[in-house]
């Protein structure tokens, strides 16, 4: 299994960074969705979860976290701390996120609105569908 990661490009000077994101060329989707995720309390696991059709970047902007990747046959761990950096999550993963530092900010750009209907929340489940799927 692939893990792929993008590093986007710098705009850096005396002032400081600067990380500017364009669909279909910075990210390789349109973005229909920007969310993020702080204050993640100690300990906490989130995801648990795949998207039968959704493509995602995760950045975490600020802090770090920590994201496993499972495609219903290999586990992948990713540490995401840069900024600027991008995890491309695409659809029939399933994704936890876990680790969040006090000041982690992970932010989510998704080819897709939300709906509820896409996930897959159940592990076996979702094993199953991939399994199917690849027959
Ligand atoms: C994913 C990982 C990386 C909305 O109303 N709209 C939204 O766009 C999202 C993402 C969530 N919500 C609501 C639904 C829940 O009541 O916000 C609440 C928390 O969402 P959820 O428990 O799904 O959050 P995570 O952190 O488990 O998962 C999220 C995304 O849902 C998921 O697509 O890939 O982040």
């Amino acid at each position: 299994m692939q893990v792929v990661k993008y590093t986007f490009q710098q705009h850096g000077d005396e002032r400081g960074q600067l990380v500017a994101l364009e669909e279909l060329k910075d990210i390789p989707f349109e973005i229909k969705r920007v969310y993020y995720m702080y204050d993640t309390q100690e300990g906490v696991r989130r995801g648990y979860h795949a998207h039968r059709n959704l493509e995602q970047i995760l950045v975490c902007i600020h802090g770090s976290c920590k994201i496993l990747l499972d495609n219903g046959t290999e586990r992948k761990k990713v540490f995401l701390e840069k900024p600027y950096e991008g995890l491309y999550v695409p659809s029939d993963m399933w994704r936890e996120m876990y680790d969040f530092s006090d000041d982690a900010v992970l932010l989510v750009l998704a080819s897709a609105c939300y709906n509820e209907e896409d996930y897959i929340r159940d592990y076996q489940e979702f094993v199953d569908y991939v399994r199917k799927k690849k027959k």
